[in-house]
């Protein structure tokens, strides 16, 4: 029988017998009958040590001739031992070796891109393990917290006809001899289905053919896009500091072992709790001007903005009522302030920048026509968005949630790309 590495810790014993599963983390043989091998599991590592006159020729043979990363299953007594990771390690009395393998491509020291090359086997470092358990329990406990909270989780279709951000940047497909697109946010889906539902929410990939190179986009990213009836954008911006603030405070409390292996001090995140400041973004304009920034009213807050205006807090902020002419099409203007629109971003703090896009929808039939007509999109593509308009309209809100951008935050990465398994960016898109 074998258990994980976790589990021996949890019961560990001198002289207790275990058997273990897994990989070569490390190898190093000392003198000519000694070597240790750290061996990995998807739990953690566990050091052990094989002696050459403690076991079978075979097993010493066998021993020497592993790799890292080879698979193995190994069987030993747990011996105490201060300097081994976790107080115990493993005097191994049998080894079999599952598959020896190939040398490891993979040593120390290697740049970026090789490491964004071999993307398939990098996966398996310690690094890459812990933020890719992050990004699980994170959408977990927002996944959590939707659900309690009244929400149904729904599905879009990802191959669509028409853009939800007014269409610019979308990547095209040749639809059997007719034009579609890959999805660039699930939002309008998500409208169709609150009439209803109520309360929804949708978890799917959205598409960005932008030529952003930057930290902090991909063109394929997670979209979580909650989406309410009978709310408006006071409501929305809580719902959205009351996720964000449940899922991290779920997430230090309850993960500290992955914040250790990423070296990210969960203190920095603990005062990430409600009301998360609020600027109007004229004044979010202004105060980017004080602190040295140079933006004018109708620019968008580009990264250096964005880390010049959320340097000084430790919480998410809020920015809300840009000017309409730089936001879609769906979004309500706000009546107490003509000329700017009832949508908010929500920004990390440190320079992480935005994570969510929000705002409450034009929902009478005339009002979304006018501003169609404005911007001059084509009604024709969107005749089912806007006949949603035409039986039992209601008020409502939503927003966008940028799962990696999210993660990257949380967990302090330093690029996005390692906030997913494969990333898709302008450059990339192998393996
Ligand atoms: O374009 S957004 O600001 N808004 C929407 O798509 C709305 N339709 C959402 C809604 O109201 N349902 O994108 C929302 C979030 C944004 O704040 C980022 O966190 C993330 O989606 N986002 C991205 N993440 C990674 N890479 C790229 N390129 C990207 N674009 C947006």
């Amino acid at each position: 029988m074998t258990v994980h590495v976790a589990d021996v810790f949890k019961n560990a014993k001198e002289g207790k017998s275990v058997g273990l599963r897994g990989w070569v983390y490390r190898y190093r043989k000392l003198g000519e009958d000694k070597i240790f091998i750290v061996l990995r599991d998807g739990t953690g590592i566990i050091q052990s040590v094989v002696k050459k006159d403690s076991v079978t020729e075979k097993v010493w043979k066998d021993a020497e001739n592993l790799y890292i990363e080879s698979s193995l299953i190994i069987k030993g007594e747990l011996k105490k031992d201060e300097r081994a990771p976790g107080g115990f390690e493993i005097k191994i009395s049998d080894i079999e070796v599952i598959h020896q393998g190939l040398p490891f491509p993979i040593q120390k020291d290697l740049s970026e891109e090789f490491l964004l090359d071999v993307r398939h086997l990098w996966l398996r470092s310690r690094k890459m393990t812990a933020i890719m358990k992050g990004r699980h329990f994170l959408i977990e406990y927002l996944r959590e917290w939707l659900n309690n909270n009244g929400f149904y989780e729904v599905v879009p279709p990802i191959i669509t006809k028409s853009g939800a951000e007014g269409g610019a940047d979308m990547f095209e497909l040749n639809y059997f001899g007719t034009k579609a697109y890959m999805t660039q946010s699930s939002q309008l889906y998500a409208e169709a289905m609150i009439f209803g539902l109520e309360r929804v929410y949708v978890l799917a990939p959205s598409f960005r053919a932008e030529k952003s190179r930057t930290r902090k986009h991909l063109t394929e990213f997670w979209h979580l896009e909650p989406e309410m009836a009978w709310v408006g954008q006071k409501e929305n911006m809580e719902v959205q500091e009351e996720l964000v603030s449940f899922a991290v405070q779920k997430f230090i409390k309850e993960n500290e072992d992955i914040l250790r292996v990423l070296n990210r001090d969960p203190e920095e995140l603990k005062n990430v709790k409600p009301p998360f400041p609020r600027l109007d973004y004229e004044k979010a304009v202004e105060r980017v001007n004080e602190l040295g920034g140079r933006m004018e009213y109708g620019e968008d807050f580009g990264a250096d903005e964005e880390e010049i205006l959320t340097k000084e807090y430790d919480v998410p902020i809020f920015v809300h009522n840009f000017p309409k002419e730089s936001k879609a099409f769906y979004m309500r203007e706000d009546p107490k302030k003509p000329g700017t629109v009832l949508a908010d971003d929500m920004l990390a703090p440190k320079g992480h920048g935005e994570i969510i896009g929000g705002s409450e929808r034009i929902w009478k039939l005339e009002e979304l026509e006018a501003r169609m007509n404005e911007v001059k999109l084509d009604p024709k593509d969107y005749e089912w968005y806007v006949d949603l308009r035409r039986y039992g309209s209601v008020p409502h809100s939503g927003f966008g949630l940028g799962i990696e951008r999210f993660v990257k935050w949380v967990l302090n990465l330093e690029n996005i790309r390692d906030a997913i398994p494969f990333p898709r960016t302008i450059t990339r898109v192998y393996p």
